[in-house]
Protein backbone atom coordinates (compact mmCIF):
# COMPACT_ATOMS: atom_id res chain seq x y z
CA UNK A 1 0.00 0.00 0.00
CA UNK A 2 2.69 2.48 1.01
CA UNK A 3 4.30 1.25 -2.44
CA UNK A 4 1.09 2.53 -4.30
CA UNK A 5 0.93 5.67 -2.16
CA UNK A 6 4.12 6.84 -3.18
CA UNK A 7 3.52 5.96 -7.12
CA UNK A 8 -0.02 8.07 -7.13
CA UNK A 9 2.07 11.04 -5.90
CA UNK A 10 4.73 11.08 -8.06
CA UNK A 11 3.40 9.39 -11.01
CA UNK A 12 2.93 13.20 -12.76
CA UNK A 13 1.30 11.33 -16.16
CA UNK A 14 -1.35 10.18 -14.20
CA UNK A 15 -4.03 11.36 -16.33
CA UNK A 16 -2.67 9.26 -19.74
CA UNK A 17 -4.60 6.39 -18.44
CA UNK A 18 -7.71 8.26 -18.69
CA UNK A 19 -7.21 9.37 -22.13
CA UNK A 20 -7.00 6.25 -23.58
CA UNK A 21 -10.98 5.36 -23.78
CA UNK A 22 -12.28 8.48 -25.36
CA UNK A 23 -16.15 9.56 -25.35
CA UNK A 24 -16.81 10.82 -28.55
CA UNK A 25 -19.25 11.74 -31.28
CA UNK A 26 -18.41 7.86 -32.92
CA UNK A 27 -20.36 6.94 -29.81
CA UNK A 28 -23.71 9.13 -29.74
CA UNK A 29 -26.84 8.16 -29.94
CA UNK A 30 -30.37 9.85 -31.06
CA UNK A 31 -31.71 10.11 -27.91
CA UNK A 32 -34.40 12.60 -29.49
CA UNK A 33 -38.07 10.75 -28.68
CA UNK A 34 -36.52 8.31 -26.74
CA UNK A 35 -38.06 7.20 -23.23
CA UNK A 36 -35.37 7.79 -21.10
CA UNK A 37 -34.66 7.82 -16.95
CA UNK A 38 -33.35 10.27 -15.13
CA UNK A 39 -30.37 10.72 -12.96
CA UNK A 40 -30.96 13.68 -11.67
CA UNK A 41 -31.11 14.80 -8.05
CA UNK A 42 -28.66 15.47 -5.71
CA UNK A 43 -25.73 13.40 -5.64
CA UNK A 44 -22.81 13.46 -3.00
CA UNK A 45 -20.36 15.87 -4.29
CA UNK A 46 -16.15 16.45 -3.31
CA UNK A 47 -14.33 19.62 -4.38
CA UNK A 48 -10.79 17.54 -5.41
CA UNK A 49 -8.65 20.56 -5.88
CA UNK A 50 -5.62 18.36 -6.64
CA UNK A 51 -7.52 15.49 -8.69
CA UNK A 52 -6.73 13.25 -6.32
CA UNK A 53 -9.57 10.67 -7.20
CA UNK A 54 -7.93 10.13 -10.68
CA UNK A 55 -4.10 9.92 -9.02
CA UNK A 56 -5.14 7.52 -6.73
CA UNK A 57 -7.75 5.47 -8.39
CA UNK A 58 -10.48 6.10 -5.47
CA UNK A 59 -12.92 4.91 -7.78
CA UNK A 60 -11.70 1.44 -7.31
CA UNK A 61 -12.89 1.46 -3.86
CA UNK A 62 -9.69 -0.41 -2.21
CA UNK A 63 -10.28 -0.25 1.51
CA UNK A 64 -8.21 -2.52 2.70
CA UNK A 65 -4.36 -4.03 1.80
CA UNK A 66 -3.07 -7.74 0.86
CA UNK A 67 -3.48 -8.61 4.21
CA UNK A 68 -7.11 -7.74 4.63
CA UNK A 69 -6.11 -4.90 7.01
CA UNK A 70 -8.20 -1.96 6.46
CA UNK A 71 -6.18 1.37 5.10
CA UNK A 72 -7.20 5.14 6.51
CA UNK A 73 -9.04 6.49 3.19
CA UNK A 74 -8.66 9.94 2.06
CA UNK A 75 -12.49 9.73 0.32
CA UNK A 76 -15.73 9.11 2.14
CA UNK A 77 -18.81 9.22 -0.39
CA UNK A 78 -21.50 8.82 1.49
CA UNK A 79 -20.92 11.17 4.22
CA UNK A 80 -19.67 13.89 1.64
CA UNK A 81 -22.40 17.12 1.26
CA UNK A 82 -25.17 16.13 -1.69
CA UNK A 83 -25.31 18.98 -4.48
CA UNK A 84 -27.62 19.39 -7.26
CA UNK A 85 -27.21 17.77 -10.91
CA UNK A 86 -28.21 19.33 -13.32
CA UNK A 87 -26.01 22.78 -11.97
CA UNK A 88 -23.00 24.53 -12.38
CA UNK A 89 -21.04 24.06 -9.29
CA UNK A 90 -20.28 27.67 -8.83
CA UNK A 91 -23.99 28.46 -8.60
CA UNK A 92 -24.85 25.99 -5.79
CA UNK A 93 -22.03 26.96 -3.11
CA UNK A 94 -20.82 30.10 -2.06
CA UNK A 95 -17.13 28.92 -1.58
CA UNK A 96 -17.35 27.07 -4.68
CA UNK A 97 -17.93 30.39 -6.83
CA UNK A 98 -15.22 30.42 -8.51
CA UNK A 99 -13.68 26.96 -8.06
CA UNK A 100 -12.12 25.89 -11.40
CA UNK A 101 -10.45 22.35 -10.44
CA UNK A 102 -11.58 18.71 -10.56
CA UNK A 103 -15.33 18.12 -8.76
CA UNK A 104 -15.93 14.26 -7.65
CA UNK A 105 -19.82 13.38 -8.07
CA UNK A 106 -21.04 10.29 -6.82
CA UNK A 107 -24.25 8.26 -6.24
CA UNK A 108 -26.06 4.89 -6.96
CA UNK A 109 -28.84 3.50 -9.23
CA UNK A 110 -30.68 0.33 -9.16
CA UNK A 111 -31.58 -1.07 -12.96
CA UNK A 112 -33.84 -3.61 -13.50
CA UNK A 113 -33.28 -4.92 -16.89
CA UNK A 114 -36.34 -5.34 -18.72
CA UNK A 115 -35.36 -7.63 -21.74
CA UNK A 116 -32.50 -10.18 -22.05
CA UNK A 117 -30.98 -8.10 -24.78
CA UNK A 118 -31.33 -4.83 -23.89
CA UNK A 119 -28.37 -2.26 -24.46
CA UNK A 120 -28.29 0.36 -21.44
CA UNK A 121 -26.77 4.18 -22.13
CA UNK A 122 -25.64 6.55 -19.91
CA UNK A 123 -26.05 9.64 -21.42
CA UNK A 124 -24.67 13.34 -20.55
CA UNK A 125 -26.49 16.54 -21.91
CA UNK A 126 -23.39 18.92 -20.77
CA UNK A 127 -20.59 18.82 -18.21
CA UNK A 128 -17.84 21.38 -18.26
CA UNK A 129 -14.95 19.84 -19.30
CA UNK A 130 -13.22 16.88 -19.34
CA UNK A 131 -15.08 14.11 -17.65
CA UNK A 132 -14.24 10.61 -16.70
CA UNK A 133 -16.80 7.96 -16.32
CA UNK A 134 -16.67 5.22 -13.68
CA UNK A 135 -18.96 2.56 -13.20
CA UNK A 136 -18.81 -0.28 -10.22
CA UNK A 137 -14.92 0.86 -9.99
CA UNK A 138 -13.81 0.57 -13.46
CA UNK A 139 -12.77 3.43 -15.80
CA UNK A 140 -15.20 3.46 -18.98
CA UNK A 141 -13.78 6.72 -20.29
CA UNK A 142 -13.52 10.82 -20.76
CA UNK A 143 -15.39 13.25 -22.63
CA UNK A 144 -13.51 16.62 -23.50
CA UNK A 145 -15.85 19.90 -23.66
CA UNK A 146 -18.00 21.65 -21.70
CA UNK A 147 -21.32 22.05 -24.17
CA UNK A 148 -21.86 19.20 -26.28
CA UNK A 149 -23.75 15.34 -25.59
CA UNK A 150 -22.07 11.73 -25.05
CA UNK A 151 -23.20 8.41 -23.85
CA UNK A 152 -21.42 5.24 -23.07
CA UNK A 153 -22.79 1.91 -23.74
CA UNK A 154 -22.70 0.09 -20.15
CA UNK A 155 -24.76 -2.87 -20.81
CA UNK A 156 -21.57 -5.07 -19.94
CA UNK A 157 -21.03 -3.47 -16.31
CA UNK A 158 -24.26 -2.09 -14.94
CA UNK A 159 -26.03 -4.81 -12.07
CA UNK A 160 -28.58 -4.12 -9.97
CA UNK A 161 -26.71 -2.29 -7.80
CA UNK A 162 -24.95 0.57 -8.87
CA UNK A 163 -22.32 3.36 -8.01
CA UNK A 164 -21.52 6.35 -10.84
CA UNK A 165 -18.67 8.23 -9.68
CA UNK A 166 -17.95 10.71 -11.99
CA UNK A 167 -14.64 13.61 -11.76
CA UNK A 168 -14.99 16.23 -13.79
CA UNK A 169 -12.17 18.68 -14.63
CA UNK A 170 -12.95 22.50 -15.02
CA UNK A 171 -9.44 23.94 -15.62
CA UNK A 172 -8.98 26.65 -18.58
CA UNK A 173 -6.28 25.39 -20.78
CA UNK A 174 -4.95 27.31 -23.47
CA UNK A 175 -5.10 23.80 -25.29
CA UNK A 176 -9.05 23.50 -24.80
CA UNK A 177 -12.22 24.68 -27.26
CA UNK A 178 -12.78 27.37 -25.20
CA UNK A 179 -8.94 28.62 -24.57
CA UNK A 180 -7.70 29.92 -21.15
CA UNK A 181 -8.78 33.15 -22.54
CA UNK A 182 -12.78 34.36 -22.78
CA UNK A 183 -15.51 36.98 -22.36
CA UNK A 184 -17.59 35.12 -19.97
CA UNK A 185 -17.44 32.72 -16.90
CA UNK A 186 -16.28 29.32 -16.51
CA UNK A 187 -18.69 27.44 -15.22
CA UNK A 188 -17.60 23.80 -13.97
CA UNK A 189 -19.61 20.51 -13.37
CA UNK A 190 -22.81 18.61 -14.62
CA UNK A 191 -24.52 21.09 -15.69
CA UNK A 192 -27.08 19.36 -17.54
CA UNK A 193 -29.65 16.26 -17.73
CA UNK A 194 -27.64 12.73 -16.76
CA UNK A 195 -30.00 10.17 -18.38
CA UNK A 196 -30.42 6.52 -19.23
CA UNK A 197 -31.43 4.63 -21.94
CA UNK A 198 -32.75 1.25 -22.94
CA UNK A 199 -32.79 0.31 -26.53
CA UNK A 200 -32.79 -3.29 -27.99
CA UNK A 201 -29.46 -4.99 -29.06
CA UNK A 202 -29.86 -3.54 -32.43
CA UNK A 203 -31.12 -0.38 -32.21
CA UNK A 204 -31.37 2.66 -34.44
CA UNK A 205 -28.74 4.73 -34.15
CA UNK A 206 -29.69 8.32 -35.73
CA UNK A 207 -31.25 9.81 -38.22
CA UNK A 208 -31.17 13.02 -40.73
CA UNK A 209 -33.74 13.47 -42.56
CA UNK A 210 -34.64 17.10 -44.68
CA UNK A 211 -35.54 18.36 -47.74
CA UNK A 212 -33.42 16.37 -50.23
CA UNK A 213 -30.97 19.70 -51.70
CA UNK A 214 -32.23 20.93 -55.18
CA UNK A 215 -35.11 18.64 -55.58
CA UNK A 216 -37.64 21.97 -55.87
CA UNK A 217 -39.27 20.91 -52.38
CA UNK A 218 -40.50 17.63 -53.56
CA UNK A 219 -38.38 14.98 -52.06
CA UNK A 220 -37.29 14.30 -48.70
CA UNK A 221 -34.35 12.53 -47.58
CA UNK A 222 -33.39 10.22 -45.04
CA UNK A 223 -30.53 9.11 -43.88
CA UNK A 224 -30.62 6.27 -40.95
CA UNK A 225 -27.86 4.31 -39.22
CA UNK A 226 -28.42 0.93 -36.77
CA UNK A 227 -26.03 -0.52 -34.49
CA UNK A 228 -25.69 -2.75 -32.03
CA UNK A 229 -23.57 -5.93 -33.79
CA UNK A 230 -19.93 -5.91 -33.18
CA UNK A 231 -19.10 -6.33 -36.77
CA UNK A 232 -21.99 -3.36 -37.67
CA UNK A 233 -22.82 -4.79 -40.69
CA UNK A 234 -26.50 -5.17 -40.29
CA UNK A 235 -28.75 -5.78 -42.94
CA UNK A 236 -32.97 -5.76 -42.89
CA UNK A 237 -35.63 -3.20 -43.60
CA UNK A 238 -35.84 0.18 -41.63
CA UNK A 239 -39.40 1.72 -41.95
CA UNK A 240 -40.12 5.18 -42.16
CA UNK A 241 -43.55 6.98 -41.55
CA UNK A 242 -44.67 10.42 -42.05
CA UNK A 243 -48.59 10.15 -42.02
CA UNK A 244 -49.44 13.63 -42.24
CA UNK A 245 -47.24 13.61 -45.94
CA UNK A 246 -48.71 9.78 -46.50
CA UNK A 247 -45.03 8.52 -46.08
CA UNK A 248 -44.78 5.57 -45.44
CA UNK A 249 -41.56 3.95 -46.96
CA UNK A 250 -39.40 0.58 -46.45
CA UNK A 251 -35.75 1.24 -46.95
CA UNK A 252 -32.95 -1.18 -47.51
CA UNK A 253 -29.94 -1.49 -44.26
CA UNK A 254 -26.88 -2.29 -45.97
CA UNK A 255 -23.79 -2.37 -43.35
CA UNK A 256 -25.73 -0.76 -41.16
CA UNK A 257 -27.06 2.48 -43.30
CA UNK A 258 -29.54 3.19 -45.09
CA UNK A 259 -30.85 6.17 -47.35
CA UNK A 260 -33.65 7.52 -49.51
CA UNK A 261 -34.92 10.07 -51.72
CA UNK A 262 -38.89 9.58 -51.07
CA UNK A 263 -41.27 12.04 -53.51
CA UNK A 264 -43.78 13.98 -51.61
CA UNK A 265 -47.36 14.70 -53.45
CA UNK A 266 -47.58 17.51 -55.44
CA UNK A 267 -48.48 20.87 -53.40
CA UNK A 268 -48.29 18.51 -50.21
CA UNK A 269 -45.68 19.40 -48.75
CA UNK A 270 -46.30 22.48 -46.09
CA UNK A 271 -42.83 24.37 -45.63
CA UNK A 272 -41.37 25.13 -42.10
CA UNK A 273 -40.78 29.05 -41.88
CA UNK A 274 -40.63 31.59 -38.80
CA UNK A 275 -44.22 32.51 -40.09
CA UNK A 276 -45.48 28.96 -40.13
CA UNK A 277 -42.92 26.45 -37.69
CA UNK A 278 -45.03 23.45 -39.37
CA UNK A 279 -43.58 20.15 -37.87
CA UNK A 280 -44.86 16.47 -39.04
CA UNK A 281 -44.65 13.56 -36.64
CA UNK A 282 -42.62 11.04 -38.30
CA UNK A 283 -41.51 7.50 -36.63
CA UNK A 284 -39.04 5.36 -37.39
CA UNK A 285 -38.80 1.40 -36.67
CA UNK A 286 -36.35 -1.22 -36.88
CA UNK A 287 -36.85 -4.66 -35.58
CA UNK A 288 -38.05 -4.22 -32.11
CA UNK A 289 -36.79 -0.71 -32.21
CA UNK A 290 -39.22 2.75 -32.61
CA UNK A 291 -37.66 6.62 -32.34
CA UNK A 292 -39.74 9.49 -33.06
CA UNK A 293 -39.25 12.97 -33.79
CA UNK A 294 -41.15 16.71 -35.04
CA UNK A 295 -39.75 17.45 -37.97
CA UNK A 296 -39.65 20.58 -40.11
CA UNK A 297 -38.92 20.79 -43.91
CA UNK A 298 -37.46 24.24 -45.41
CA UNK A 299 -34.83 25.07 -47.81
CA UNK A 300 -32.10 27.95 -46.33
CA UNK A 301 -29.71 28.70 -49.75
CA UNK A 302 -27.44 31.83 -50.38
CA UNK A 303 -27.44 33.56 -53.96
CA UNK A 304 -25.32 36.07 -54.75
CA UNK A 305 -25.40 39.12 -51.70
CA UNK A 306 -28.64 37.67 -50.58
CA UNK A 307 -30.25 34.75 -47.82
CA UNK A 308 -33.22 33.01 -49.43
CA UNK A 309 -35.79 30.54 -47.12
CA UNK A 310 -37.70 28.41 -49.12
CA UNK A 311 -36.74 30.51 -52.12
CA UNK A 312 -37.59 33.64 -50.75
CA UNK A 313 -35.11 36.22 -50.05
CA UNK A 314 -35.19 37.06 -45.76
CA UNK A 315 -33.27 39.38 -43.53
CA UNK A 316 -32.35 37.85 -40.31
CA UNK A 317 -33.45 39.76 -37.48
CA UNK A 318 -31.32 38.70 -34.92
CA UNK A 319 -29.71 39.47 -31.47
CA UNK A 320 -26.94 37.33 -29.61
CA UNK A 321 -27.35 35.64 -26.65
CA UNK A 322 -25.32 33.43 -23.77
CA UNK A 323 -26.66 31.24 -21.75
CA UNK A 324 -25.42 32.45 -18.70
CA UNK A 325 -28.44 33.68 -16.27
CA UNK A 326 -27.90 35.34 -13.01
CA UNK A 327 -29.51 32.47 -10.97
CA UNK A 328 -28.65 29.24 -12.48
CA UNK A 329 -25.64 30.44 -14.07
CA UNK A 330 -25.20 27.98 -17.01
CA UNK A 331 -27.83 25.67 -16.45
CA UNK A 332 -31.71 26.24 -18.13
CA UNK A 333 -34.89 25.51 -18.28
CA UNK A 334 -37.50 25.26 -20.74
CA UNK A 335 -39.14 28.37 -18.83
CA UNK A 336 -36.18 30.65 -19.61
CA UNK A 337 -35.83 29.54 -23.02
CA UNK A 338 -39.23 30.23 -24.24
CA UNK A 339 -39.12 33.72 -21.94
CA UNK A 340 -35.92 34.17 -23.92
CA UNK A 341 -37.62 33.65 -27.55
CA UNK A 342 -41.22 35.99 -26.27
CA UNK A 343 -37.94 38.96 -25.25
CA UNK A 344 -36.65 37.97 -28.94
CA UNK A 345 -40.50 38.54 -30.29
CA UNK A 346 -40.55 41.49 -28.64
CA UNK A 347 -37.63 42.81 -30.31
CA UNK A 348 -39.48 41.93 -33.75
CA UNK A 349 -36.94 39.71 -34.18
CA UNK A 350 -36.54 36.13 -36.11
CA UNK A 351 -33.42 35.19 -35.48
CA UNK A 352 -30.90 34.48 -32.39
CA UNK A 353 -26.92 34.02 -32.58
CA UNK A 354 -26.57 31.14 -29.57
CA UNK A 355 -23.22 32.49 -28.85
CA UNK A 356 -20.45 31.03 -27.94
CA UNK A 357 -20.60 27.57 -27.74
CA UNK A 358 -23.49 24.78 -28.24
CA UNK A 359 -26.64 25.57 -25.94
CA UNK A 360 -28.94 23.47 -24.48
CA UNK A 361 -30.96 20.85 -26.40
CA UNK A 362 -33.77 21.63 -25.47
CA UNK A 363 -33.59 25.69 -27.44
CA UNK A 364 -33.64 24.28 -30.99
CA UNK A 365 -36.48 22.29 -30.54
CA UNK A 366 -38.54 24.60 -29.29
CA UNK A 367 -37.14 27.25 -31.34
CA UNK A 368 -38.64 24.84 -34.18
CA UNK A 369 -42.23 25.08 -31.99
CA UNK A 370 -42.04 28.68 -32.23
CA UNK A 371 -40.52 29.12 -35.52
CA UNK A 372 -37.01 31.42 -34.66
CA UNK A 373 -34.29 30.99 -36.64
CA UNK A 374 -30.73 30.05 -35.07
CA UNK A 375 -27.07 30.43 -35.40
CA UNK A 376 -25.13 27.71 -33.46
CA UNK A 377 -21.71 27.94 -33.02
CA UNK A 378 -18.56 25.95 -31.38
CA UNK A 379 -16.06 27.47 -29.08
CA UNK A 380 -13.05 28.01 -31.64
CA UNK A 381 -12.95 31.50 -30.01
CA UNK A 382 -9.99 34.56 -30.10
CA UNK A 383 -6.61 32.61 -29.78
CA UNK A 384 -6.98 28.73 -29.54
CA UNK A 385 -4.09 26.64 -29.99
CA UNK A 386 -4.16 25.95 -33.69
CA UNK A 387 -1.24 24.37 -34.49
CA UNK A 388 -2.01 21.36 -31.97
CA UNK A 389 -3.96 18.16 -33.22
CA UNK A 390 -5.55 17.38 -30.14
CA UNK A 391 -6.95 20.47 -29.78
CA UNK A 392 -8.19 20.26 -33.56
CA UNK A 393 -9.44 16.71 -32.90
CA UNK A 394 -11.41 18.28 -29.51
CA UNK A 395 -12.83 20.95 -31.67
CA UNK A 396 -14.07 18.58 -34.60
CA UNK A 397 -15.95 16.45 -32.19
CA UNK A 398 -17.66 19.12 -30.50
CA UNK A 399 -18.84 20.10 -33.96
CA UNK A 400 -19.63 16.78 -34.87
CA UNK A 401 -21.67 16.28 -31.19
CA UNK A 402 -23.45 19.47 -31.91
CA UNK A 403 -24.16 18.74 -35.79
CA UNK A 404 -25.07 15.01 -35.06
CA UNK A 405 -27.55 16.64 -31.83
CA UNK A 406 -29.03 19.46 -33.72
CA UNK A 407 -29.44 18.40 -37.39
CA UNK A 408 -32.97 17.73 -37.78
CA UNK A 409 -34.01 20.78 -36.44
CA UNK A 410 -35.46 23.14 -38.79
CA UNK A 411 -34.43 26.37 -36.95
CA UNK A 412 -31.00 25.55 -37.05
CA UNK A 413 -30.27 27.37 -40.21
CA UNK A 414 -25.92 28.42 -39.72
CA UNK A 415 -23.03 26.29 -38.51
CA UNK A 416 -20.51 28.68 -37.34
CA UNK A 417 -16.63 27.07 -36.90
CA UNK A 418 -15.18 29.77 -34.78
CA UNK A 419 -15.38 33.50 -33.70
CA UNK A 420 -12.31 36.09 -34.08
CA UNK A 421 -9.20 34.18 -34.61
CA UNK A 422 -6.08 35.67 -35.66
CA UNK A 423 -5.30 34.64 -39.73
CA UNK A 424 -2.31 32.31 -39.26
CA UNK A 425 -1.31 29.07 -41.80
CA UNK A 426 -2.47 26.88 -38.54
CA UNK A 427 -5.70 28.75 -38.26
CA UNK A 428 -6.59 28.69 -41.82
CA UNK A 429 -6.30 24.68 -42.13
CA UNK A 430 -8.10 24.39 -38.63
CA UNK A 431 -10.73 26.09 -39.59
CA UNK A 432 -10.69 25.35 -43.04
CA UNK A 433 -11.35 21.42 -41.88
CA UNK A 434 -13.82 22.48 -39.58
CA UNK A 435 -16.08 23.82 -42.26
CA UNK A 436 -15.31 20.74 -44.19
CA UNK A 437 -16.63 18.52 -41.50
CA UNK A 438 -19.33 20.58 -41.11
CA UNK A 439 -20.30 20.22 -44.92
CA UNK A 440 -19.70 16.29 -44.55
CA UNK A 441 -22.37 15.63 -41.77
CA UNK A 442 -24.85 18.24 -42.60
CA UNK A 443 -26.15 19.25 -46.70
CA UNK A 444 -29.00 20.94 -45.70
CA UNK A 445 -27.13 24.09 -43.77
CA UNK A 446 -24.99 27.42 -44.35
CA UNK A 447 -21.66 27.39 -42.53
CA UNK A 448 -20.27 30.71 -41.41
CA UNK A 449 -17.75 31.89 -38.69
CA UNK A 450 -16.76 35.68 -37.13
CA UNK A 451 -14.19 36.37 -39.49
CA UNK A 452 -11.74 39.61 -39.68
CA UNK A 453 -11.43 42.72 -41.18
CA UNK A 454 -8.48 44.87 -42.27
CA UNK A 455 -8.53 47.62 -39.78
CA UNK A 456 -5.86 50.05 -41.51
CA UNK A 457 -7.37 49.16 -45.04
CA UNK A 458 -10.54 49.32 -43.50
CA UNK A 459 -12.23 46.35 -45.69
CA UNK A 460 -13.70 43.15 -45.35
CA UNK A 461 -10.11 40.52 -45.39
CA UNK A 462 -9.98 37.13 -44.49
CA UNK A 463 -9.29 34.14 -46.55
CA UNK A 464 -11.30 31.88 -44.48
CA UNK A 465 -14.32 33.83 -45.94
CA UNK A 466 -13.76 31.63 -49.26
CA UNK A 467 -14.33 28.50 -47.54
CA UNK A 468 -17.80 29.66 -46.10
CA UNK A 469 -21.40 30.43 -47.70
CA UNK A 470 -21.67 33.53 -45.72
CA UNK A 471 -19.48 36.01 -44.23
CA UNK A 472 -19.78 36.62 -40.35
CA UNK A 473 -18.34 40.33 -39.25
CA UNK A 474 -17.77 41.64 -35.53
CA UNK A 475 -17.57 45.24 -35.43
CA UNK A 476 -17.47 47.76 -32.61
CA UNK A 477 -17.11 50.84 -34.11
CA UNK A 478 -18.49 53.79 -32.16
CA UNK A 479 -17.33 51.44 -28.69
CA UNK A 480 -13.79 50.18 -28.84
CA UNK A 481 -12.81 52.32 -31.53
CA UNK A 482 -14.45 55.62 -31.52
CA UNK A 483 -13.34 56.54 -34.74
CA UNK A 484 -17.03 55.51 -35.97
CA UNK A 485 -16.87 57.13 -39.57
CA UNK A 486 -14.57 53.96 -40.49
CA UNK A 487 -17.53 51.66 -40.40
CA UNK A 488 -19.48 53.29 -43.26
CA UNK A 489 -15.74 53.48 -45.02
CA UNK A 490 -15.19 49.22 -44.69
CA UNK A 491 -18.49 48.51 -46.01
CA UNK A 492 -18.21 50.89 -48.98
CA UNK A 493 -15.17 49.39 -49.97
CA UNK A 494 -15.82 45.71 -49.56
CA UNK A 495 -17.16 43.81 -52.65
CA UNK A 496 -17.49 40.63 -50.29
CA UNK A 497 -19.56 38.62 -53.18
CA UNK A 498 -21.61 36.53 -50.46
CA UNK A 499 -24.21 37.58 -47.90
CA UNK A 500 -22.60 39.17 -44.31
CA UNK A 501 -24.17 39.23 -41.15
CA UNK A 502 -23.12 42.18 -38.42
CA UNK A 503 -23.01 39.00 -35.83
CA UNK A 504 -21.93 41.70 -32.94
CA UNK A 505 -21.92 45.40 -32.51
CA UNK A 506 -22.60 47.26 -29.09
CA UNK A 507 -21.65 49.19 -26.31
CA UNK A 508 -21.83 48.68 -22.68
CA UNK A 509 -24.23 50.51 -20.52
CA UNK A 510 -24.66 49.95 -16.88
CA UNK A 511 -29.01 49.84 -16.74
CA UNK A 512 -30.39 52.94 -15.18
CA UNK A 513 -26.97 55.13 -15.49
CA UNK A 514 -28.21 57.98 -17.51
CA UNK A 515 -25.91 61.13 -19.36
CA UNK A 516 -25.60 62.42 -22.76
CA UNK A 517 -24.61 60.61 -25.71
CA UNK A 518 -20.85 60.97 -25.46
CA UNK A 519 -21.01 59.49 -21.81
CA UNK A 520 -19.53 55.70 -21.82
CA UNK A 521 -21.62 52.94 -19.65
CA UNK A 522 -24.68 55.19 -20.35
CA UNK A 523 -28.10 53.90 -21.69
CA UNK A 524 -27.93 56.88 -24.09
CA UNK A 525 -24.81 56.32 -25.46
CA UNK A 526 -25.86 52.89 -26.36
CA UNK A 527 -28.42 53.92 -27.77
CA UNK A 528 -27.17 56.78 -29.89
CA UNK A 529 -24.36 53.90 -31.63
CA UNK A 530 -27.48 51.95 -32.12
CA UNK A 531 -29.27 54.66 -33.93
CA UNK A 532 -25.49 55.08 -35.74
CA UNK A 533 -24.74 51.61 -36.54
CA UNK A 534 -29.08 51.03 -38.18
CA UNK A 535 -28.32 53.98 -40.07
CA UNK A 536 -25.38 52.70 -41.70
CA UNK A 537 -26.63 48.71 -42.32
CA UNK A 538 -29.44 50.58 -44.18
CA UNK A 539 -27.30 51.64 -47.18
CA UNK A 540 -25.11 48.16 -47.09
CA UNK A 541 -26.66 45.86 -50.37
CA UNK A 542 -24.41 42.94 -48.61
CA UNK A 543 -26.22 42.85 -45.20
CA UNK A 544 -28.64 39.94 -44.84
CA UNK A 545 -28.97 40.37 -41.09
CA UNK A 546 -27.38 41.41 -37.69
CA UNK A 547 -27.07 39.84 -34.06
CA UNK A 548 -26.13 42.73 -32.17
CA UNK A 549 -23.69 41.71 -28.97
CA UNK A 550 -26.21 40.89 -26.96
CA UNK A 551 -29.64 40.69 -25.40
CA UNK A 552 -28.96 40.23 -21.69
CA UNK A 553 -26.06 40.95 -19.73
CA UNK A 554 -23.84 38.85 -18.61
CA UNK A 555 -21.52 37.29 -15.68
CA UNK A 556 -17.52 37.86 -17.23
CA UNK A 557 -14.62 37.85 -14.73
CA UNK A 558 -12.64 40.04 -17.13
CA UNK A 559 -14.97 42.60 -16.85
CA UNK A 560 -13.89 44.62 -13.66
CA UNK A 561 -14.80 48.46 -13.95
CA UNK A 562 -17.27 50.20 -11.69
CA UNK A 563 -20.13 50.15 -13.88
CA UNK A 564 -19.41 46.25 -14.65
CA UNK A 565 -18.98 44.57 -11.37
CA UNK A 566 -17.96 41.46 -13.11
CA UNK A 567 -21.00 42.20 -15.80
CA UNK A 568 -20.33 42.33 -19.21
CA UNK A 569 -22.86 45.31 -19.25
CA UNK A 570 -23.86 45.37 -23.50
CA UNK A 571 -27.16 43.45 -22.94
CA UNK A 572 -30.52 45.52 -24.41
CA UNK A 573 -31.87 44.11 -21.05
CA UNK A 574 -30.15 44.27 -17.44
CA UNK A 575 -28.92 40.49 -16.25
CA UNK A 576 -32.17 40.36 -14.30
CA UNK A 577 -33.45 39.51 -17.28
CA UNK A 578 -36.35 41.88 -17.27
CA UNK A 579 -35.46 45.83 -17.20
CA UNK A 580 -35.22 47.08 -20.54
CA UNK A 581 -32.67 49.69 -21.65
CA UNK A 582 -33.57 52.53 -24.29
CA UNK A 583 -31.28 50.89 -26.90
CA UNK A 584 -33.95 47.77 -27.26
CA UNK A 585 -37.03 49.85 -28.22
CA UNK A 586 -34.81 51.42 -30.84
CA UNK A 587 -33.77 47.60 -32.24
CA UNK A 588 -37.15 47.10 -31.69
CA UNK A 589 -38.96 49.90 -34.13
CA UNK A 590 -36.18 49.18 -36.52
CA UNK A 591 -37.39 45.46 -36.96
CA UNK A 592 -40.62 46.55 -37.11
CA UNK A 593 -40.34 48.64 -39.65
CA UNK A 594 -38.37 46.14 -42.29
C1 LIG B 1 -16.42 40.27 -29.04
C2 LIG B 1 -16.58 38.86 -28.66
C3 LIG B 1 -17.58 38.69 -27.54
C4 LIG B 1 -17.32 39.74 -26.48
C5 LIG B 1 -17.59 41.09 -27.10
C6 LIG B 1 -17.33 42.26 -26.15
O1 LIG B 1 -15.96 40.59 -30.10
O2 LIG B 1 -16.90 38.03 -29.74
O3 LIG B 1 -17.45 37.40 -27.00
O4 LIG B 1 -18.09 39.55 -25.33
O5 LIG B 1 -16.74 41.26 -28.20
O6 LIG B 1 -18.22 42.62 -25.40
O7 LIG B 1 -16.22 42.78 -26.16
Amino acid sequence: MAGNYLSDIHNTNYEDDYLKIKLNSDNLINITGRETESLNGRWNFGADWYDTCRRAKWFKEIRSNHEGELQPLDWDWEAWDRIKVPAAWNTERKELSYFEGSGIYTRTFRYIRRRKDERLFLRFEGSAYRTSVFLNKTFIGTHDGASTPFNVDISDIAEIDNRIVITVDARRSPERIPMDNTDWYNYGGIYRDVLLVRTPKIHIKDWFIRLAPDSGYSKIRADISVSGKEDEDITGTVRLTIKELNIDADIPVVNGTARSDITVKENMLNLWSPENPKLYDAAIYFGDDIVFDRIGFREIRVSGHEILLNGKKIFLKGICVHEDHHLLGKNTNEDVIRSTIRDLKELNGNYLRLAHYPHDMRFARIADEEGVLLWEEIPVYWAVAFNNPDTYADAENQLSELVLRDRNRASVILWSVGNENADTEDRYAFMSNLVKKARELDDSRLVSAACLLDHKELVIRDRLADNLDVIGINEYYGWYDPDFEKLPKILSNSNPGKPVLICEFGACARSGQRGTEHDLFTEDKQKKLYEQQIAVFRKCKFIAGITPWILYDFRCPRRLHRYQEGYNRKGLIDADRKTRKLAFYTLQNFYKEI
